[in-house]
């Protein structure tokens, strides 16, 4: 076992997992699963933390399934669809859904489950080294932990279509140019860039936030009528919340709002 598959660290109002496995690429063991769950819980229980950025140790993003270990073998108990049940759709299932934005600062290659870990997070940014490879065809897979949902709904079927047949790498600049991700950023400003980010968004109207990832989320399956509908029920939630209260008021008195990222009652 790993000693440490991740490092978490607790900033100011946002917390930093580092993917810790850089002689791997931080390919995803069992034991890594384990402590990024156990990490996940323990941030969600704080109300104080809202904001989370996911980056990788060494030259690596993450490489996804650490290929020597137990849950890729076919022969053993837990088969392929179990590893996927157990483990990658959970950590998909929960990027998505939690209540604060997350960043992936992608600071090498991001291969197979690990490039589609990163394209689940709310937004990624990538050193200009960092390449993105769904990696699964050439080993006779098919792309997992979402890649075949989101890669379509980001760069339209033809290149989703090429991306997972050819399991080519795609540089970071070309996956900014084709809105694969939001940014591609100097090697050397992409950690200090992220940590901007979540600053900006551990001092912002988290509910808000929340509001905006559950719209955007559930617009994928809605048509515009339900989603106006939507709209209407969460702007209601929002408006009835203190930030928004304070945004008009600190517009008004042109000043810098003081956004608690709290519900209100
Ligand atoms: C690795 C890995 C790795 C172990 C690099 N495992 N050691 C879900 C359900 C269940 C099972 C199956 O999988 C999934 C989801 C998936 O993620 S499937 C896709 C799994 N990932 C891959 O197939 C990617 C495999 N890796 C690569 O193609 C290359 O390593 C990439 C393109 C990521 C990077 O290439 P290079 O920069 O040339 O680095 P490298 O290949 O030399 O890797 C460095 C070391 O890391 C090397 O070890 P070594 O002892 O020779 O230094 C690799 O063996 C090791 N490594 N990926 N996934």
């Amino acid at each position: 076992m790993d000693e440490t598959p991740i490092l978490v660290e607790k900033r100011e109002g946002f917390r930093v997992i580092t993917l810790n496995r850089p002689a791997r690429l931080n390919a995803f063991t069992e034991d890594m699963h384990v402590a990024l769950k156990a990490a996940l819980d323990d941030i969600e229980a704080d109300s104080g933390c809202r904001a989370l950025l996911i980056t990788g140790a060494g030259r690596g993003f993450c490489a996804g399934q650490d290929l020597n270990d137990r849950l890729a073998k076919p022969t053993e108990k837990i088969v392929l669809g179990g590893t996927l049940e157990h483990f990658y759709n959970p950590l998909i299932r929960r990027l998505r859904a939690l209540p604060f934005p997350v960043v992936a600062a992608v600071n090498g290659v991001a291969a197979g489950a690990g490039a589609n870990v990163a394209l689940a997070c709310d937004i990624v940014l990538a050193g200009k080294s960092a390449t993105f490879v769904q990696a699964f065809a050439k080993i006779g897979l098919v792309p997992d932990s979402g890649g075949t949902w989101i890669l379509p709904r980001l760069v339209g079927h033809a290149r989703a279509r090429a991306l997972s047949l050819l399991a080519e790498p795609l540089p970071a600049e070309k996956a900014e140019a084709w809105g694969l991700i939001w940014k591609a950023v100097g090697d050397n400003e992409l950690m200090a860039e992220a940590i901007k980010l979540c600053t900006q968004f551990a001092s912002g109207p988290t509910y808000g936030y929340a509001l905006i990832k559950r719209a955007l989320d559930a617009s994928e399956q809605n048509d515009l009528s339900t989603q106006l509908d939507l709209e209407r029920d969460l702007q209601r939630e929002a408006g009835m919340s203190p930030d928004y209260a304070e945004g008009v008021r600190a517009f008004m008195e042109k000043r810098a709002p003081n956004f608690t990222g709290k519900k209100g009652s």
